[in-house]
């Protein structure tokens, strides 16, 4: 980590709530600060040598390696034991430190959680981002949902909302999981594919799921392929409760909208990043916090007092159905922050454990049946990837003291003094808690019924929501989706696959199923299996969230430059790219000095080009510019790869500006039949519909905000 980097990240936490990070503290240790004289054992004792196995030799001949030294033993055994099962899904992830805060005390009326209400506080979360599908070692642009689970160290103990990206899901009932998980996942005979739900098991299981139609259409979606962690929504999916000082109860989903707005890769890009940098979303997150750019969400509530439970054609405890926000509006009644990184991966991101159960006072579980079920899988997976006492690892613990009569287990870490370890005791220690001094306590649910293997006759519809979902989204967005399940099902070989897949489809729209029939060989189909009803729905398309201002702020912008461009022109673009809050890069023919017109190697410094155009691609940039200079614009236009820079930027959409000498460059890598540049009022600058920007001259330094201005207004 770069000093800067490191001081953001002190600052950072001198400035917002220390309470999780200080008792962090206590476990973290800094090698370069210890008073430890050098490596010791891990019972203390310094080692004189630790590359040398001890052996039987005479110094010049090699002797046995002798099983006595327990040391080499010690250093072995315990990288022998370093891994741990990973995740069973959601096993590739990222993690940060932030903070979370309300408002107000709006939400008093619904609930007397005070992590809701109590607007004086600021409590510690900790987020992990994950995708589903992929082991610990997979890129991290699939097409996939992400996890979006968040731990909040409330003073009243440990709350997890361990949503997703996308606010519904693939089954109605946990009972179904366990095969929806073995289906998604590679394929038992060969273990194809990684990172990828492009397979026949998939597509077989889903077919013949009705249920997972509805997820289908949002996995498909644009909200399959995020651009960045920090650009996406975060749902509880499953329904909980909120229970307020008179006793009442309400049901309520919960919402995360980033600040950024929500944005997506095209598939190509995604596609490509899988192998250009794998871990691309793990870096921005990392890059933006360390920057100083922290990721912010605002949370939202959606509120449903009892009363309102059966007013509506789906049932709201399935979480194959959205709440829709024209029905149910949103209450935004907080904001989440993240500023710090981890300082290391595994006992933070790797142990860090999420429990649906666990909720703090106020806030409660409902009969969603997904939820119930996952209530008893969190805790239960915890056991065999942690063991029993995973509560007691430091990132997991809660930040207000934790005492009880649960006892012992394997790796038990604290020592608890006297002699009372159950209850009712002589002494009266550790009386349980009523609700009033703040024990939790289930609400009083009147429940009725025949015991039975059955749900709701309200869950037995499922194309309703597919199709508000489909009708709901913008044309490219359509055509993205479209796209999408053509790619996945031409990677099912089974024609019994896909030829049924696409009947499925046409409960969803008649165009929809036949054009991708026609596309994969499925089934074509002569008439609607069911009419489209037609209505929309807003805040499902992603174009709803856009951020109010438009913004460049967190944006990575490539300045591509060869020996010979305008230096000038550069600072200042950097100047007004960096007052707009994005981050620019420097791409030249090497790494290190690049030199302007009029500047020889040997005379001046130069400018330090962060990359060299072989080693970066244009897909890990949001934009891309090319400063004037006639050289450095001759040399551009030389090279195949700066040539397919400029190519595929604008083959995926993004935004692209050229001043001078760099416009003919632009011009004629991107000559593309159809592509026109359109003039713009000033005759100097030319915006194309296609989001080209190019400056006939730059008056640069004297005015280094008219690129910055000319690219917003385009
Ligand atoms: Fe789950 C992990 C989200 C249904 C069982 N799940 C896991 C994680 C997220 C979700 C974000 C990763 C947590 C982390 O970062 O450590 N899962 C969801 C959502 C669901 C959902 C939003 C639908 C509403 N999950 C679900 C069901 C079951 C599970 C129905 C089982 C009945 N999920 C698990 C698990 C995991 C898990 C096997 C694997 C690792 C872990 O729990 O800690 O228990």
């Amino acid at each position: 980590m770069s000093r800067i980097a490191q001081a953001v990240k002190e600052t950072a936490t001198s400035m917002t709530n220390t309470a999780k990070i200080a008792d962090l503290q206590r476990n973290i240790i800094d090698p370069e600060k210890t008073s430890a004289k050098g490596q010791n054992t891990n019972f203390g004792v310094y080692m004189s040598d630790v590359d040398n196995w001890l052996k039987a030799t005479d110094g010049t001949t090699t002797g046995p390696s002798l099983l006595e030294d327990h040391i080499a033993r010690e250093k072995v055994s315990t990288f022998d034991h370093e891994r741990i099962p990973e995740r069973i899904i959601h096993a590739r992830g990222t993690g940060a430190h932030g903070y979370f805060k309300v408002y107000s005390d709006h939400a008093k009326k619904y609930t007397h959680a005070k992590v809701l209400t109590d607007a004086s506080r600021e409590t510690p979360v900790f987020v992990r981002f994950s995708t589903v599908q992929g082991p610990r070692g997979s890129a991290d642009t699939v097409r996939d949902v992400r996890g979006f689970a968040v731990k909040f160290y409330t003073e009243e103990g440990n709350w997890d909302i361990v949503g997703n990206n996308i606010p519904i899901f693939f089954v109605q009932d946990s009972m179904k999981f366990p095969d929806l998980v073995h289906a998604v996942k590679p394929e038992p005979h060969n273990e194809v594919p990684t990172g990828q739900s492009a397979h026949n098991n998939f597509w077989d299981y889903v077919g013949l799921q009705p249920e997972a139609s509805h997820m289908i259409m949002w996995t498909m979606s644009d909200r399959g392929i995020p651009r960045s962690l920090r650009m996406m929504q975060g749902f509880g999916v499953n329904t909980f409760t909120l229970h307020n000082d008179k006793g009442e109860r309400h049901f309520v989903k919960f919402i995360w909208t980033p600040e950024l707005g929500v944005h997506s890769f095209v598939w190509d890009e995604a596609l490509k990043l899988c192998g250009q940098d794998p871990d691309f979303h793990r870096k921005d997150l990392a890059e933006a916090i360390e920057h100083g750019s922290y990721p912010k969400w605002k949370f939202g509530i959606q509120v449903l007092p009892e009363s309102r439970e059966h007013e509506f054609e789906f049932d709201i405890l399935d979480a194959t159905k959205v709440w829709p926000a024209d029905l149910i509006p949103i209450e935004y009644i907080g904001e989440m922050v993240l500023n710090r990184t981890v300082d290391e991966y595994f006992p933070e991101v790797e142990q860090v454990a999420f429990c649906t159960s666990h909720l703090v006072p106020g806030i409660g579980s409902s009969d969603d049946p997904l939820l119930l079920g996952r209530n008893f899988s969190y805790f239960d997976t915890q056991i065999s990837r942690l063991g029993i006492n995973w509560q007691e690892l430091p990132i997991n613990r809660p930040i207000c003291p934790v005492l009880n009569n649960h006892r012992d287990g394997k790796s038990r870490h604290r020592i608890t003094k006297g002699t009372i370890n159950y209850w009712p005791n002589r002494k009266g220690v550790l009386p349980p808690v009523p609700l009033e001094q703040g024990g939790y306590v289930e609400y009083a649910q009147k429940v009725n019924g025949v015991k039975q293997r059955a749900r709701g006759a309200k869950f037995k519809e499922h194309y309703n929501q597919a199709q508000l979902f489909y009708n709901s989204l913008a044309p490219h967005e359509k055509a993205h989706l479209k796209n999408a399940i053509g790619f996945e099902l031409d990677h099912c070989d089974d024609p019994v696959v896909y030829q049924h897949y696409t009947k499925i489809l046409n409960n969803v729209d008649f165009e929809l199923a036949k054009e991708i029939a026609i596309k994969v060989g499925g089934t074509i189909p002569d008439v609607p299996a069911r009419p489209n009803h037609g209505k929309k729905c807003a805040l499902l398309s992603q174009t709803d969230f856009m951020p109010e201002e438009p913004t460049i702020k967190t944006r990575r912008i490539a300045i591509l430059v060869a020996d010979g461009f305008n230096g000038p022109e550069v600072l200042a673009l950097r100047a007004a790219f960096k007052a707009g809050g994005a981050t620019t890069w420097l791409i030249g023919p090497r790494r290190g000095q690049v030199y302007p017109a009029g500047q020889k190697a040997e005379e001046g410094e130069g400018m330090l080009a962060d990359h060299h155009f072989e080693a970066q691609r244009s897909t890990m940039f949001d934009a891309l510019i090319v400063p004037s200079g006639d050289e450095h614009a001759a040399t551009l236009a030389k090279e195949g790869r700066t040539v397919h820079w400029v190519r595929e930027a604008f083959g995926h959409c993004k935004a692209i500006g050229a001043i001078g000498e760099g416009v003919a460059f632009i011009r004629d890598a991107v000559s593309l039949p159809g592509v026109e540049l359109q003039a713009t009022p000033n005759s100097d600058s030319v915006i194309s519909s296609y989001g080209v920007v190019t400056v006939g001259k730059y008056d640069a330094p004297s005015s280094p905000g008219d690129l910055f201005k000319i690219a917003k207004s385009a």
